[in-house]
């Protein structure tokens, strides 16, 4: 290209100046004087934007190349957060923007900071699909993330009265910079109806599927840098529509108005993001935004291959698709259909290529948590999808009962069709059966899958399971988000750690220097006191920067126990209260994380964590001591601002049920300790940081489940220990509810008659591992010797070695060299 000489490509200062003022006024018809601060982050945007668009179209360009297999990622969710510092800094054109703004009289800052997140995702799931995106741009792998563009994103939360209050959020009230509506780019999905079979002239049988619906996919795409790495990622997100038939020249008013009509039920379809961790089963719409996003992104894939290929039998080569989970596992019946209906294939060619290009990702081993679809509601949608399924259940229970002859039961739970009181088609056995390769997402995660929910299928065939541990990017989460941390590690063993995370490994020896232990403490203290400035401007509690910050943030479900967290709080503030000159050393906790909307009992948890926090932080026996605090509408850009300032990462599930969790490498990446069990990734994260460096506590996931088959009672563990009894007591007696003793005895109930996740078996090895904690953080230098091994140590956590595994062991893409600086 033309850089430097051509003034729309240049990314030095003065051609960004230029560019963001000629945005300004071409793109935002703004005179500068008049111009509000979003009218310069867009303008800004743009520019950035521009300088992205010749890797981008190079990069695009890639998919029609038949040497080069692409990976098509299907997820629901997409939980990006903010673009434009990423892009600033995946491009390398920070420094110019931000000197390019300050010449305008601007702050770069304040430009991030209008940016509204693109919150598409619940947690972890879509924020890992995230990461993904970045890496394989990163790694120069050509890709593209398939998904669905919400007009609402996960709500905003707000805290009124310490109660969790929704609201919408409306991400595209100012315009989105960073997505291009590619109008031509647009496929129709037929939804409804019944089937018809007709023999054609040729008698040979031709299936109709006469849809009551049909609606229009359009495609929106945004651009994804990879680091330094001159590739850009595709992230192709459909919106629905009215088709185009659409009558406007309807006969009379009534059918003109039930035209409008039909046009609002069609653009419902991607109007809002379900929260996924909600109980309860399957929602019509949420039915119709799986189906809508698979068919339009297969669709959209077999174009792309028929302009390599008329050959639709080799599929397979053009395409790698992974599942992130069951959201997308119709495209296992879709791809059928469209191979064999559409594309006259036969139905074993396609079923080959169907299995060979489709790869499934479990995300989840909690029984509540698979989907399974009630059989009238998928025949209502989607009647022809239900017949494959029914023809892909056949071949598949025949070959079961070859391989396990007289084996009933075992057919039962390996059907596709649940029959045991009520109908229903099980998604993640769909997935199952029609993919190559199912993985779990940590190895603890993926052995437990092989031994409980997926066991007759591992049973079967063994060979097509595997694990691929998560990872985050590097780039995000500490380049971006901990820019003095960045800076440090980079001073001190250059740069390549960015790509090359097992370079960290190199810090170890500055573990024993001493100045280099202070400059590390300066920037977590710097980073501490950035959070306690947004704390009291966002809650009005103000904390102390040198009390330990002890966090836990991630969705609120009982699994994740924060309430055995709660049970800790209410411990050290009675022990002080009654100890004055107890040796604690203070702490600030702080909380953050959704609850889905639905779930009384998480929200009852939030609650209960404010309303400890009003007592606590205004009782003068504690003052200065401790401190909680919630930290309200945890996201993504919320998450950069907390993870950096963690002593302490809570990483305190019942073991066994966290699938991986990914918050727990975030915050040991930026140098906090954990507390945690070994559960999910944990496991992985203290082999790697050694034992020395992680706080474990707890039952291990054998025998949680010893423990529940002998017959678990938690009143016992209440009756036996009068701490936690007086834990327990306090929320109890209505200390925390303004006397009023019934408010959480729901969530005291639970814990004393049920607790399903163990908290009480688990509270008194947390306690005890908590005064490890703060016995530790008193030796403040040790601290942080502990703090660089962990940094030092995470390098196999950074989701670029997630996508090499991926590509070696699923989707059989080579993997390149990386891109010479
Ligand atoms: C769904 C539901 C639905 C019913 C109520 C309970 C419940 C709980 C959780 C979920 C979410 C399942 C899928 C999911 O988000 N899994 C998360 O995936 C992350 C990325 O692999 C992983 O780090 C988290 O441990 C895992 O919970």
């Amino acid at each position: 290209h033309t850089q430097g000489h051509d003034p729309r490509r240049g990314v030095g200062t003065a051609a960004m100046n230029r560019a963001i003022l000629d945005h300004l006024h071409f793109t935002m018809a703004r005179l500068p004087a008049l111009a509000s601060r979003n009218d310069w982050y867009m303008a800004l945007s743009h520019a950035v934007r521009d300088r992205m668009l010749d890797d981008w179209l190079a990069s695009l360009h890639h998919f029609r190349n038949k040497e080069l297999k692409v990976v098509s990622y299907l997820s629901a969710e997409f939980l990006l957060g903010p673009h434009l510092g990423n892009n600033l800094i995946n491009t390398g054109m920070w420094d110019a923007a931000r000197d390019a703004v300050e010449s305008l009289g601007l702050r770069l800052e304040d430009l991030l900071r209008q940016e509204e997140e693109p919150g598409l995702g619940n947690g972890g799931l879509g924020r890992l699909a995230a990461c993904y995106l970045d890496s394989l741009a990163t790694l120069r792998i050509p890709s593209i993330g398939y998904g669905i563009r919400y007009e609402f994103g996960i709500f905003d939360q707000l805290i009124r009265d310490g109660w969790q209050v929704e609201t919408a959020d409306k991400w595209l009230k100012f315009g989105n910079p960073w997505e291009i509506c590619r109008s031509e780019i647009a496929y129709e999905v037929k939804m409804g109806g019944h089937t018809e079979y007709h023999h054609d002239a040729d008698g040979r049988l031709a299936i109709v599927w006469l849809p009551v619906k049909v609606i229009k996919g359009v495609a929106y795409d945004t651009p994804i840098a990879g680091y330094r790495s001159r590739i850009t990622g595709l992230l192709r997100l459909w919106k629905s529509e009215a088709v185009e038939s659409f009558n406007f020249q309807a006969f009379n008013a009534g059918e003109y108005y039930h035209a409008v009509d039909e046009k609002v039920v069609s653009e419902s379809i991607t109007k809002v993001l379900y929260p996924n961790d909600e109980p309860g089963v399957g929602k019509l719409l949420r039915l119709a935004q799986q189906y809508f996003f698979v068919s339009c992104s297969l669709q959209d894939m077999i174009r792309v291959h028929l302009l390599r290929s008329p050959r639709l039998e080799e599929f397979d080569q053009t395409f790698a698709v992974q599942m992130n989970d069951t959201h997308p596992s119709l495209a296992v019946a879709e791809l059928m259909r469209l191979l064999v209906d559409e594309h006259g294939l036969g139905w074993d060619a396609a079923w080959k290529v169907t299995r060979s290009t489709l790869a499934y990702t479990n995300h989840t081993l909690l029984p509540e948590a698979l989907e399974k679809w009630p059989l009238q509601l998928f025949a209502n949608l989607l009647p022809r999808h239900l017949e494959i399924v029914y023809e892909i259940n056949r071949r598949f229970l025949d070959e079961v009962s070859r391989a396990y002859p007289g084996d009933q039961a075992r057919l039962a739970r390996m059907s596709l069709i649940e029959e045991t009181g009520g109908k229903f088609v099980r998604m993640a056995n769909l997935a199952s059966v029609g993919s190559h390769a199912i993985n779990g997402v940590a190895h603890l995660h993926t052995e437990l899958l092989k031994e409980t929910v997926l066991a007759d299928f591992y049973q079967m065939t063994p060979e097509k399971f595997c694990n691929v541990t998560n990872g985050v990017t590097p780039r995000r989460w500490v380049l971006l988000s901990n820019p003095g941390l960045a800076w440090l590690i980079s001073e001190s063993i250059g740069e390549e750690w960015v790509t090359a995370p097992e370079k960290l490994r190199e810090l170890e020896c500055f573990a024993s220097d001493p100045s280099f232990l202070s400059a590390w403490r300066g920037v977590k203290d710097a980073n501490k006191r950035a959070l306690a400035a947004a704390i009291l401007e966002r809650t009005g509690v103000a904390v102390d920067p040198e009390s330990l910050f002890d966090i836990q943030v991630k969705r609120i479900h009982e699994y994740k126990r924060q309430h055995l967290n709660l049970l800790h709080i209410l411990t050290l503030y009675h022990r002080i209260k009654r100890d004055p000159g107890a040796q604690i050393p203070p702490r600030t906790f702080i909380f953050g994380g959704k609850a889905a909307p639905g779930y009384f009992m998480a929200k009852l948890i939030i609650k209960l964590i404010n309303s400890v926090a009003e007592v606590v932080n205004a009782d003068p026996e504690v003052a200065g001591r401790l401190k909680v605090v919630f930290f309200p509408d945890f996201n993504v850009t919320n998450g950069q601002l907390i993870y950096p300032a963690a002593d302490l990462s809570e990483q305190i599930s019942t073991s066994g049920k966290e699938a991986s969790g990914t918050g727990n490498m975030k915050f040991s990446l930026n140098g906090a300790l954990t507390i945690g069990t070994l559960d999910g990734a944990n496991v992985e994260i203290r082999e790697e940081v050694g034992e020395e460096n992680f706080f474990l506590f707890g039952l291990n996931a054998t025998e949680v489940q010893a423990l529940k088959k002998s017959g678990y009672h938690p009143g016992r563990f209440y009756e036996e220990d009068w701490e936690l009894r007086e834990a327990i007591d306090a929320v109890r007696s209505g200390l925390f509810s303004h006397g009023d003793a019934g408010l959480f005895q729901p969530l005291v109930d639970h814990l004393l008659y049920d607790d399903e996740y163990l908290a009480l078996a688990d509270y008194r090895s947390y306690l005890e591992c908590q005064e490890r904690v703060s016995t530790a953080f008193r030796q403040r230098e040790l601290w942080s010797v502990k703090s660089v091994l962990n940094v030092a140590r995470m390098g196999k956590f950074s989701s670029d070695r997630s996508i090499r595994e991926y590509c070696e062991k699923i989707w059989k893409v080579p993997i390149r060299p990386p891109f010479p600086h």
